[in-house]
């Protein structure tokens, strides 16, 4: 099936039940990653720059916890690698301390892709470089092929727009993979009160609004449909209870939408709201919970100093 027709039908599926539901997935179109871009710059995001302060100010705990020889070459995988903002500041201690490795970035934005292999290309002219494109949940198996050692990054939180089960079948796949001593690098969002987090998910200059209502212009621009956008509202929710973020699309008024290459009409109801999102929030116990079934385990926590974020190094 082309990638086209997967959107089609996981559209027609998940605009066909109830509640209705789209995929996050989708978010990431050319312009969905510039809105990201944006988001991660917004003051309310704090993520970014909890995460971005770990990798400046403990990159050499960061490195110590990888336990590499230096005489060996490895490969440093980054798993929906972005823009590299945070992994610069690796990359850099790894090249000063004369680390002899390349550097893997994986995105499925053919995009970002380029933009990282580009920034640091420029800031580093003598890093080995070799992006790879795809869904890092399908192109996994293919990053293990060679037998160097390897250390995998998946930073940002990215685990937490997968529900837990998807995340634990993740991270046991990642696991299969490694050898015995391996690491794997994990940025996980921790939970934290309401008043921090849903700001983050609804910034006052209203990126992560348009963020979501993109997806119903992508809906609009390629399977040809008629979402009239300023009839929905983004609407996000979170109780520190439950420790996750969830984003929805909320139909102001009843009103129909006429999808042309589905040749389907879908029927809202005043309020009817279209899921589109989950971020998890994390702490100890989730994460041992989902690794429970999996070869890996905490070796290091690195925290930021207001305790927002934390870096994991899992180790097989
Ligand atoms: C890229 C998955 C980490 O869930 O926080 C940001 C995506 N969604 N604002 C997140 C996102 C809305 C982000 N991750």
């Amino acid at each position: 099936m082309t990638k086209n027709n997967t959107f089609l039908k996981d559209v027609n599926d998940g605009l066909s039940q109830y509640p209705k539901y789209l995929s996050s997935h989708y978010f990431y179109d050319k312009n969905g990653d510039e809105l990201f871009r944006q988001i991660m710059e917004m003051p309310e995001y704090y993520l970014t720059n909890s995460e971005l302060e770990i990798f400046k100010e403990q990159t050499d705990s960061i490195i110590g916890s990888f336990g590499l020889d230096k005489s060996q070459g490895f490969e440093l995988i980054e798993l929906g690698a972005g823009d590299g903002e945070k992994t610069q500041h690796l990359l850099k201690r790894l090249i000063d301390e004369d680390f002899k490795f390349k550097f893997i970035p994986v995105d499925i934005s053919n995009n970002s892709l380029h933009q990282i292999t580009e920034r640091m290309t420029d800031l580093f002219p003598t890093l080995e470089i070799e992006g790879k494109q795809g869904d890092y949940f399908y192109v996994l198996d293919e990053l293990f092929i060679s037998d160097k050692p390897k250390v995998i990054l998946f930073i940002g939180s990215n685990l937490g727009n997968m529900a837990d089960e998807t995340a634990a079948n993740f991270l046991n796949k990642i696991a299969i993979n490694m050898k015995p001593g391996e690491k794997l690098l994990l940025g996980l969002d921790l939970i934290k009160s309401q008043d921090i987090v849903l700001p983050a998910y609804s910034d006052a200059a209203g990126i992560t609004r348009d963020f979501n209502l993109n997806l119903l212009k992508r809906i609009n621009n390629e399977l040809g449909a008629d979402f009239d956008i300023s009839s929905f509202e983004h609407q996000p929710e979170y109780t520190e209870e439950e420790g996750i973020a969830k984003s929805f699309l909320r139909s102001k008024k009843k009103q129909t939408v006429y999808i042309k290459d589905l040749e389907k009409f879908f029927e809202f109801a005043e309020n009817e709201s279209i899921h589109t999102e989950i971020s998890r929030k994390y702490n100890d116990e989730i994460l041992q919970r989902l690794i429970a079934t999996s070869d890996l385990e905490i070796s290091t926590k690195l925290l930021d100093r207001k305790n927002y974020f934390a870096d994991y190094i899992l180790i097989k």
